[in-house]
């Protein structure tokens, strides 16, 4: 599979999980769990540097949506 998607229950990442289901978009699904700290583990931030879900990986190069929402710049990176 290509794409990864990191969720966690309950979050905005609610959005982009029905949006993948709807378009029926294939992709290995991680959960996080935010009030463990997962989100803040160094694995998460090479995905996402904010360190928020909803995050995509696409074969190792990562764009978070939370960058682009607060006007940051549109980010792709290697992470592999
Ligand atoms: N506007 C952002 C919001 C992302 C966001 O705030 N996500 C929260 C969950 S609703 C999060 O990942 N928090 C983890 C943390 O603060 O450690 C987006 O949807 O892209």
């Amino acid at each position: 599979m290509s794409l990864t998607f990191y969720y966690a229950p309950m979050s905005t990442a609610s959005i982009t999980e029905a949006v993948l289901a709807e378009l029926g978009t294939p992709c290995d699904r991680v959960k996080l769990d935010i009030s463990a700290g997962d989100t803040r583990k160094p694995d998460f931030l090479k995905v996402n540097p904010n360190g928020r879900v909803p995050a995509i990986a696409y074969r190792g190069a990562q764009r978070d949506r939370s960058t682009e929402s607060k006007g940051g710049s549109r980010r792709l990176s290697q992470n592999s």
